[in-house]
């Protein structure tokens, strides 16, 4: 009898040890700190993770260089991790790091920023926004909202300044990339002056500051991302014109500051773009360690808002 229980509870204990999940080491590349959605963003992943006690979260830091990403990375390789998350500061230059990964046997999952296409089969899934419908959203905004306001004749020319974000960055080309596809609809309208801020509010100000030094004739601003807009509407306030009303504001993000801008009329609006993917994340490792197929690609769902929506949306927003 004894030797029977015994062996019960031995057999039950190997089930349970089976069915129980393995700990995984999850290493993160982040890219750094430029923005209120990129804060969103690593906020999201750390706490998904963090709050599951079967993965342990190697999180870096690579303060907006490539060559720290790749270290990062290859000291995640050394450490032997089950899965390493990845977001690409560019597109170009990680093919030979990818390809150590893979040789290694560690998947890397990208989130938010992908590579370049020809280093795609290095990765296993992307999971983010589509930023080339973002910037489609960006100009049909636009359009609709000239048309309404009956500020477009479709002769008169409608100059538009862009911010980018970083060059050669997916979410910077892309961006580009889905607005002009709109502005071909739009023959009167022109970019008349395009140049990168780098994400971050204060090159994004600088920037328009120089805009605005250079050009009296500025209709419209189309920025890559809400930060940028943010320091741009202090430019123009400083040059002392109205943003909202004078400078015509797009900017693509949704975060709190621009919800709030819209509020107060200084920024038009905002097409969202989620940074909440840590609990996407997690389900995708876990599907992962489950020994599941991850699909190629894995969409967030997103949203525009504008003037006529910000203040009922405000309460509600997570980032
Ligand atoms: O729009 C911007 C950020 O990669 C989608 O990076 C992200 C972009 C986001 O710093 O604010």
């Amino acid at each position: 009898m004894r030797r029977f229980l015994l062996s019960l509870a031995i057999a039950l204990f190997a089930t349970i040890a089976s069915a129980a999940p393995k700990h995984w080491v999850v290493g993160f590349s982040q890219i750094g700190s430029e923005s209120e959605w990129r804060t969103a963003d690593t906020i999201s992943v750390q706490n998904a993770f963090n709050e599951d006690p079967t993965f342990t979260l190697i999180y870096s830091d690579a303060q907006q260089k490539q060559e720290n990403q790749i270290k990062a990375v290859r000291s995640f390789i050394a450490r032997k991790v089950n899965v390493i998350l990845f977001t690409a500061l560019v597109e170009t230059g990680y093919g030979p790091v990818l390809e150590e990964a893979k040789k290694a046997g560690i998947p890397v999952v990208m989130i938010d920023r992908d590579v370049q296409k020809s280093d795609r089969h290095l990765r296993l899934t992307i999971m983010g926004s589509d930023f080339v419908k973002e910037g489609e959203k960006a100009g049909t905004w636009l359009g609709d909202y000239l048309k309404a306001k009956g500020l477009d004749d479709g002769t008169k020319p409608i100059n538009i300044v862009e911010l980018q974000g970083t060059t050669g960055s997916a979410p910077a080309i892309d961006r580009k990339t889905g607005f002009e596809t709109i502005m071909k609809k739009h023959p009167n309208w022109k970019i008349t002056r395009s140049q990168t801020g780098n994400f971050t509010s204060s090159e994004g100000k600088a920037v328009m500051e120089a805009f605005l030094k250079a050009d009296k004739n500025i209709q419209v601003l189309y920025a890559h991302n809400d930060q940028m807009a943010l320091g741009a509407i202090q430019a123009i306030k400083e040059a002392g014109l109205q943003p909202g009303k004078d400078i015509i504001i797009v900017s693509v993000d949704a975060v709190k500051g621009a919800f709030e801008a819209m509020v107060r009329g200084e920024l038009n609006a905002s097409i969202e773009c989620s940074p909440l993917l840590g609990p996407q994340a997690l389900q995708a490792v876990k599907d992962l360690r489950a020994g599941k197929k991850l699909p190629a690609r894995i969409w967030t769902i997103e949203g525009v808002f504008d003037q006529t929506s910000a203040a009922q949306a405000l309460p509600t927003r997570q980032y």
